[in-house]
């Protein structure tokens, strides 16, 4: 009996432990405990009949099952005709499809606008009884709307008198895998890839099936599984055999799978002489490649491709234009529905102009020279996901071609997973940049959403931050970021705080100070960053290499656009980057009401002014202060931020479960020494060159500029290269 007892109590402290051990992500489905709510969701559910046949349906049931018996602390029967429980409150879920009782509830207009992936909940009256409907077009429509539905319950929102219709607003929302064959992620702080290519394709542990679960739920509907750094192999059938699996396995959940193409694959794996986008036998490799890679994957989405940039392959070896390069895998795609995604990432320390210029000088002139299935995938700022740029000037620039944004969901100029930074503020910040390209209100958004240049082929990438780390993400903070992605890639309208909300709710709990606390955090934390990294508008100042720490000081080596003096250029009178009409005129790119505020240094904002501008130490700024006060108290400001972040996430002991509160206490411990790190190390470097005193509010630095430039970080994660 007693060893009965052990056993018992062993079994329960395991379930515990592994329930809160972050792998289960916003999907814990734990019991409310509010008896009135869950009175309420017991009566408003007490069966579930989900019309149709499919494995996606069968999805839809398999995650209803097991979500309403954690949440509602019973089993809810799942019934296949109404009969059975027309005494019950029912949730009814399916497609139009003939036959059915969504069938006979004429909805048909109003599924007008809820297109192939969105849904409608309605709470209604059928045959007298109170029933929720969640219906759409197809059986993914009906998944996402279940995901929708359990959300609600999850964020404990009232279900009695529901009406809502989504449909996103941007069709491909991918997610790109730096994942490298040999099982490193480039950038990646979550351990190895969640690929087993090795195991692949006989061996599908669940992580697979919960991958998809996770990015269904929030609407992520593609996946980039490998490199944009890419490896050709990846295009063999002993590879493609592999990805084949993996589509097999997230195809219920409406996730396609795409691969990065490298360049030269026709040469490496092909034993062609050349990769020339115009060689008719490239032509033909590269046709037969797509045949051969839709045999395997009959719903492959495509290729996404880094060509020409950071010593990557590319149409321009063979002197072809990167228009040329796209064209000739769109060629080999279109027969099957297929797209590419084309990187506007390109920059070379030979071309001597501002590297922040040069994608758009390259791009620009292409404008109208694709095929229809290509969109450029541009990254969110002009240089490379840094903790603050202002937007891409090609946004708004290229009406004739869509154009996809790519953001930086693995925090690689932030902190790795450590550094607790909620990322939506940022995805906002530019979404919501007005690009005035067809005059004010012509948002990035509404670029990357088609609406502004009446694109119906539209696409947004995150690159993604998961690994093998039991939590995924490598932090529970960092999983934010994950769906924060996902629910602005269904709707960008949506806001950070919003979104902060849902996201506390499911992964934490509905406590409504621990909500306030967390949200007031997250919402702060990418300010935070940006201040103790690099505050108005400074960027690029990481360390060498791994970027992991500040290097305000790394200069030479092998690119100067690879070093931070190229971009602060700090000399005894100014510091920052004059990119003004009389530099390097980078804000002659934008349109004209934005070119005149980013290029005047009185008006341009002082978060982007070191951007924009070579602005005198002793420069007036709005407060009265002089620029290297406001500089050094901008970097006090951050290390001051990230105490409070601290004493709040500790004023929250005990409302959390012990195994997360441990881990990201410990995190924020981190944090406040790496802010404390950039700040010292960034004010005593900017000082040789200010030579003034550091104001005495900000605390003085704990050891010398020597001890900060000799600091060495060896094995850093994340900086493994492909093997090729
Ligand atoms: C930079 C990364 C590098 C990537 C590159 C890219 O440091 O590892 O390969 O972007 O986006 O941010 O291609």
């Amino acid at each position: 009996m007693r060893f009965q007892l052990a056993i018992l109590l062993l079994i329960s402290f395991n379930a515990n432990a592994q329930a809160e051990d972050g792998y289960d992500l916003w999907l814990r489905y734990q019991p409310i405990s509010d008896q009135a709510l869950l009175r309420d969701y017991r009566d408003a559910v007490s069966a579930v009949l989900v019309e149709g046949q499919s494995a996606t349906l069968s999805a839809a049931r398999e995650e209803l099952r097991m979500a309403l018996g954690g949440l509602l602390g019973r089993d809810v029967p799942l019934v296949e005709v109404v009969e059975a429980a027309v005494k019950d409150r029912l949730l009814v879920a399916g497609t139009s499809a003939p036959g059915g009782l969504i069938a006979s509830l004429n909805l048909a207009n109003d599924l007008k606008a809820v297109g192939e992936e969105g849904f409608l909940i309605r709470s209604m009256k059928i045959g007298g009884k109170r029933r929720v409907v969640i219906a759409a077009n197809k059986d993914i429509g009906v998944l996402h709307g279940v995901f929708q539905f359990l959300r609600l319950l999850q964020t404990h929102q009232p279900i009695g008198s529901l009406s809502i219709v989504t449909a996103p607003r941007i069709r491909h929302r991918v997610l790109d895998h730096w994942d490298n064959l040999d099982g490193t992620v480039e950038r990646g702080y979550a351990g190895f890839s969640l690929w087993d290519w090795h195991k692949l394709p006989d061996y599908l542990p669940p992580r697979y099936k919960d991958y998809a679960r996770a990015n269904a739920s929030i609407g992520i509907n593609g996946t980039v599984l490998t490199n944009v750094n890419a490896n050709a192999v990846s295009l063999t059938p002993e590879y493609l055999k592999k990805a084949a699996a993996l589509a097999e396995v997230f195809r219920p959940y409406g996730i396609r799978v795409y691969l990065t193409a490298r360049f030269s694959a026709p040469i490496e794996i092909g034993n062609l002489k050349t990769a020339d986008p115009l060689d008719p036998g490239v032509a033909a490799w590269w046709k037969e490649k797509a045949d051969e890679i839709y045999r395997y994957i009959p719903d492959f989405g495509g290729f996404l491709v880094k060509a020409n940039s950071e010593g990557q392959p590319g149409p321009q070896q063979y002197g072809r234009s990167h228009a040329d390069g796209a064209n000739l895998l769109a060629d080999a795609l279109s027969p099957h529905g297929g797209i590419v995604m084309w990187r506007a990432f390109v920059y070379d320390d030979k071309v001597p102009d501002d590297r922040a210029k040069q994608a758009y000088n390259e791009f620009k002139p292409l404008d109208g020279s694709f095929r229809p299935n290509v969109l450029v995938q541009v990254k969110n700022g002009p240089i490379d996901f840094q903790p603050r740029e202002p937007f891409h000037p090609l946004f708004g620039a290229m009406p004739a071609t869509p154009l996809m944004m790519e953001f930086q969901i693995t925090q690689e100029y932030l902190g790795f997973a450590t550094h607790l930074v909620y990322l939506a503020p940022l995805f906002k910040e530019t979404l919501d940049s007005d690009t005035f390209a067809k005059g004010p209100g012509s948002r990035v958004a509404r670029v990357i959403d088609g609406s502004l240049h009446g694109h119906q082929l539209t696409a947004i990438a995150g690159v993604a931050n998961t690994g093998s780390d039991r939590n995924w993400c490598g932090s529970v903070f960092a999983q934010s970021n994950w769906y924060a992605f996902g629910r602005l890639a269904w709707d960008h309208t949506l806001s950070a705080e919003a979104i902060a909300g849902e996201w506390i709710r499911m992964t934490f709990s509905n406590d409504p100070l621990l909500v306030e606390k967390v949200s007031s955090i997250m919402m702060a934390s990418r300010e935070v960053a940006v201040d103790y990294m690099t505050p108005l508008g400074l960027h690029h100042l990481m360390a060498r290499d791994h970027h992991y720490g500040p290097g305000p000081w790394v200069s030479g080596g092998p690119r100067a656009d690879w070093t931070s003096v190229y971009y602060h250029r700090a000399d005894s009178n100014a510091v920052g980057f004059d990119r003004s009409a009389s530099g390097s005129n980078a804000v002659g790119q934008y349109f004209p009401p934005v070119a005149q505020l980013f290029g005047s240094l009185e008006k341009c904002p002082e978060k982007y002014l070191l951007w924009f501008h070579h602005v005198k130490w002793d420069h007036r700024m709005q407060s009265g202060r002089t620029l290297w006060e406001e500089l050094c108290r901008g970097y006090q400001r951050g290390v001051s931020a990230v105490r409070a972040m601290q004493a709040s996430w500790r004023s929250l002991r005990g409302r959390v479960d012990a195994e997360r509160y441990e881990q990201i206490d410990a995190f924020l411990r981190i944090q406040e020494s790496e802010a404390r790190w950039w700040r010292d190390a960034c004010i005593l470097y900017f000082q040789t060159f200010s030579k003034k005193d550091i104001p005495k509010e900000v605390d003085p630095p704990s050891e010398t500029l020597d001890y900060f430039r000799s600091v060495v970080k060896r094995y850093v994660p994340g900086t493994a290269r492909p093997i090729r």
